[in-house]
């Protein structure tokens, strides 16, 4: 069984972006429509550009899926370009004067060029509609167990919202999150981000903001702490500084955790016989064990503790101002503002789906590495024998060995 893991190729402006996923059971069912729906989502928000106008996001599945169901092989999907003009030197001109906070400098001096879109049409983030793709497919195995994810818009620039998501109200809040011109279920919070953003278009200015994705369902002991880089929060935090743009990751209360008292920052450990099983029968992910507060954010040891998994992530904003920034020109070495490219004045909400979709693969790769088979089947048994198991833990053998 290969680990789940998905690559992705294409350019802004060439053909079409490409998402591959390795490691998918068999079995598993794929409704085109719900990844064409988070497609959709990712194209959408209140501060987006004229690109999302010209593009109407569809993944053409190309490989993996016989019959409406994965067969164990390669997905392969496409989202073709609208916008495809890779080789037309008049509308896709040579960039010489990089933006300051994008990929164009740097990359530029690393593939020997001066020409920036050399470097920028595989740095934009439109290569997200890729890995939203992937996330997706992952999304439908982590419902066949279960697991749902919610992502939203937790704040744009100075403007948040303090709503706290839980099991019991996240299905609640879908709608108004949907209804939302910035994909955050607080109402006054929308408008009050929404006039951030006016208010940057006005300025010829850009904003960023916190986006976060809670996770509920997963079963406990996914990832280990018993190697650094399997750690599920190393992992998610990768997947996360991974996005463009993103320039902070944080699991539960993050940073913040620094600033309390141990007595005062630990979730509590209580057992509830009541909520060891789920209404419908069968185990429940946390197995009865009773967390009051999650702070730790659904991971503990570098392990999914059966508590929703909380991650949050905050995205710079973006690096084109119609404004310009000061910069050089990379043939002259003279003083000259940034070159503007067509681009977003504000691109959070199409971040949260992005980082949503980024967990989501994440935790479906842990899934799998915790009670994974070659299909679907066979993951379910393994899934629901380790509840089984883990229900009934057994007892501490007595000792044998020497110290007896
Ligand atoms: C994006 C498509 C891009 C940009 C944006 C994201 O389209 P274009 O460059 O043709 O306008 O709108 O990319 C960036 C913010 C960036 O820095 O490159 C998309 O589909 O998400």
């Amino acid at each position: 069984m290969p680990r789940l893991t998905y690559d992705t190729a294409g350019e802004s402006h060439g053909p079409g972006m490409l998402a591959v996923v390795r490691g998918m059971p068999a079995g598993v069912p794929v409704d085109p429509g719900f990844i064409n729906a988070e497609l959709r989502r990712r194209q959408g928000g209140y501060g987006r550009g004229a690109r999302q106008r010209i593009e109407e996001d569809s993944a053409e599945i190309l490989s993996g899926v016989r019959r409406g169901r994965t067969i164990g092989s390669p997905v392969a999907m496409l989202i073709r370009n609208a916008d495809s003009r890779l080789d037309d030197l008049a509308r896709t001109p040579p960039v010489y004067r990089p933006r300051p906070g994008h990929a164009d400098l740097a990359g530029s001096v690393k593939w020997l060029t001066t020409d920036c879109r050399e470097t920028l049409e595989r740095a934009s983030a439109r290569e997200t509609a890729a890995r939203v793709a992937a996330g997706a497919l992952a999304r439908l195995l982590l419902r066949e167990f279960g697991i749902e994810t919610f992502g939203f818009v937790r704040a744009i620039i100075t403007e948040r919202t303090d709503i706290a998501v839980t099991e019991d109200n996240w299905r609640s809040m879908l709608a108004a999150r949907d209804a939302s011109e910035v994909s955050c279920p607080d109402g006054a919070a929308s408008e009050r981000m929404a006039a951030a953003i006016r208010q940057a278009k006005i300025d010829k200015d850009t904003v960023g903001g916190l986006v976060e994705t809670h996770v509920f369902g997963c079963p406990m002991g996914l990832g280990t702490c018993a190697d650094w880089r399997e750690r599920l929060d190393s992992r998610l935090a990768a997947a996360v500084m991974g996005i463009q743009a993103f320039k902070g990751v944080e699991i539960g209360l993050g940073l913040a955790s620094a600033a309390h008292r141990g007595s005062a920052l630990h979730d509590p450990i209580r057992f509830d016989r009541a909520r060891e099983s789920l209404p419908g029968g069968g185990p429940s992910p946390s197995l009865g064990f009773v967390r009051d507060s999650n702070n730790a954010g659904g991971l503990e040891g570098g392990m999914t503790n059966g508590q929703p998994v909380v991650v949050r992530g905050a995205m710079k904003p973006i690096a084109t101002l119609l404004q310009g920034l000061p910069s050089v020109d990379l043939n002259t070495k003279e003083a000259q503002m940034s070159q503007y490219e067509r681009s977003d004045i504000c691109a959070v909400p199409a971040a949260g789906v992005v980082m949503e979709h980024a967990v989501a693969f994440e935790i479906a790769a842990a899934l799998l590495e915790k009670t994974g088979g070659d299909s679907l089947l066979e993951c379910r048994t393994n899934h629901e024998n380790f509840l089984r198991a883990a229900r009934t833990l057994p007892l501490d053998p007595p000792v044998t060995g020497p110290m007896a």
